[in-house]
């Protein structure tokens, strides 16, 4: 049995475009990751997860690749890249790669053979099919707006692209295309990662046929999502890929799987069944969205968030593995999101931390999430880059009438630009992205929010977020001990134990910006308790109840 590593590491996200500029043309590249290296260093991470930095027309930021075995010309070329791993493994620090394989870029010389004629030889490396009485062959709606079928001129036929036009579904039925991207796996692990992050990989199997989906309401397009996540084949391509790709490597796997529920994430991260080390699920950042999707805000209730992390941490306590996270380059900022990031951000930034990283699973720390980066307001849609945002305004205000000051709330509140804005590392112009004009504006305020500040200031959530990660180190009880939730119901605060042999975490998190209490039940009162870690100087005695200052974070060891 290998030893999993990955059970007890940190990992950081890095999204390449937006961490590091070094050669003054306002994009983050690899030359700009390696100076950073000693900073993540510092912070006492283990696993760098690197968004995709492959050759691609960045239609959606890297995730539509046009060359998966070279670095695209932005970031640097595979010498930088070489450098980037050597660096970080010199540091003890583990790489793991983003695997885009439910798509490639439109630009891929694959598509660019297959879209020549119906017998060319890479005609199945896609999923083409004719037009329907003189429409597309199905009702389904693409995820960045429209519909999800594209018609090409040239044979007549349309493909199938769940994201953007220029990012056409794989046709994973296809032994030949299988065995590509098995290929293409052992070129990157044989240079040395350590693992993958695999994009949408839950969306590989489709249903046969592609079904029109039901359209009770007689929209234009529908989400085919029941067709085409968690398909019938999933599992066994999944095994397949462990066979052919993965099972001489020491390495991690994290499956992102939109629409997977905790009975399929048990069968994916069951070991014994040489799947996925572990999955990104979608559940507890659903939450927030009412029926019309995520630009349909709702308000978040905290017993919906304890739920859905309870079901979580109980479903996979013994069998697969939960990753943890509140944000990531798709989400917005989790301080703006679940916290406060006005008044009480810093003492909400560390009580977020706190309830993640005192979980059981493995911990994601998305780039800025450590000195409490935030959501951004731009005054003009024209200011926003994201492909998901300017597909839906468009069909939204420009198309259906729809108001834009309402449309523009969604953007400010789901708008995956908002955890896009640069990171923010001092308070020089551009917060020192960039020397040049930065691809997508810095957010104003990281005058006050930088990287620089944060590690001068030994009261910063950056310094909060080491301590975290060293306690991980340092406290078995963290990593294996079992999940038990105390007062449920209660909307305010969120208290949690983690239970190994003799040792005991007690967790306390107030998610509000008032006062709260909470009643210590009897069995735990009396008992030899030490703060493992808190957001506040001064906590009050470890006595019956506790009292808790707006977003206060205590966890008690008890023994
Ligand atoms: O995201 C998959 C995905 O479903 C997201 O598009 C998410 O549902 C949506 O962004 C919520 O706003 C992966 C990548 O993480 C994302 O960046 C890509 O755009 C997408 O796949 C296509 O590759
Ligand atoms: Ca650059």
């Amino acid at each position: 049995m290998k030893k999993h590593w990955w059970k007890e590491s940190v990992i950081y996200q890095i999204y390449p475009r937006s961490f590091m500029d070094s050669n003054g043309d306002g994009i983050g590249d690899i030359p700009g990751i390696i100076s950073k290296l000693d900073y993540l260093k510092d912070l006492g991470i283990d696993v760098i997860w690197l968004s995709p930095v492959y050759k691609s027309p960045n239609d959606d930021n890297g995730y539509d690749i046009s060359d998966y075995r070279d670095i695209m010309d932005d970031f640097g070329t595979m010498a930088d890249w070489e450098l980037l791993l050597k660096e970080m493994h010199d540091r003890g620090l583990k790489l793991i790669m983003d695997l885009v394989v439910n798509h490639s870029s439109d630009e891929h010389e694959w598509f660019v053979e297959s879209r020549k004629s119906k017998d060319n030889p890479y005609r199945d490396y896609y999923i083409w099919r004719p037009g329907k009485d003189g429409k597309e062959p199905n009702n389904w709606q693409s995820t960045f707006s429209g519909s999800a079928w594209q018609f090409d001129e040239n044979t007549g036929e349309y493909y199938l692209h769940i994201f953007s036009k220029k990012q056409p579904d794989l046709n994973w039925e296809n032994p030949k295309l299988r065995q590509e991207v098995h290929e293409m796996m052992k070129f990157w692990l044989d240079k040395g990662i350590d693992g993958f992050r695999m994009d949408v990989i839950n969306f590989i199997s489709k249903v046969d046929g592609l079904p029109d989906a039901p359209n009770p309401e007689g929209k234009k397009y529908v989400s085919g999502s029941r067709y085409f996540m968690n398909g019938p084949k999933i599992h066994d391509y999944l095994q397949e890929m462990h066979r052919e790709a993965l099972a001489q490597y020491d390495v991690m796997t994290v499956g992102e799987m939109p629409g997977a529920n905790v009975e399929e994430a048990k069968l994916y991260t069951d070991d014994s069944r040489n799947e996925l080390n572990m999955v990104f699920q979608f559940e507890h950042v659903d939450l927030d969205s009412g029926p019309g999707g995520k630009w349909d805000l709702k308000p978040l209730k905290l017993t919906d968030l304890k739920n859905n992390f309870t079901k979580w941490q109980k479903g996979l306590e013994d069998i697969g593995w939960n990753s943890l996270y509140l944000n990531n380059h798709d989400q917005p900022r989790m301080v703006s999101r679940f916290g406060d990031d006005k008044e009480y951000r810093v003492e909400s930034a560390k009580m977020l931390g706190t309830f993640l990283h005192m979980l059981k699973g493995t911990p994601y720390i998305y780039q800025g999430e450590e000195i409490g980066m935030t959501n951004v307001r731009f005054d003009s849609i024209e200011d926003y880059k994201d492909i998901e945002t300017l597909n839906m305004y468009n069909e939204k205000v420009n198309q259906n009438g729809e108001n834009p000051a309402k449309v523009m709330e969604s953007i400010y509140v789901k708008g995956r630009d908002n955890a896009r804005t640069p990171f923010q590392w001092d308070d020089s112009e551009h917060g020192g992205f960039t020397t040049g004009t930065p691809w997508l504006q810095v957010n104003p305020n990281y005058t006050a929010i930088n990287a620089e500040q944060a590690v001068e200031d030994e009261s910063s959530i950056f310094h909060y977020y080491r301590k975290l990660i060293q306690l991980r180190k340092e406290h078995p009880v963290i990593v294996h001990g079992s999940y038990d939730i105390l007062v449920p119901e209660d909307e305010s605060i969120y208290v949690y134990t983690r239970t190994l042999e003799s040792q005991k975490l007690l967790v306390l998190l107030n998610f509000t910006n008032e006062d709260q209490s909470f009643d210590i039940p009897a069995d735990l009162q009396g008992k030899k308790n030490e703060i493992l870690i808190s957001n506040y100087e001064a906590n009050t005695e470890y006595g019956s109840a506790i009292s808790l200052k707006p977003y206060e974070a205590i966890v008690y060891l008890i023994q």
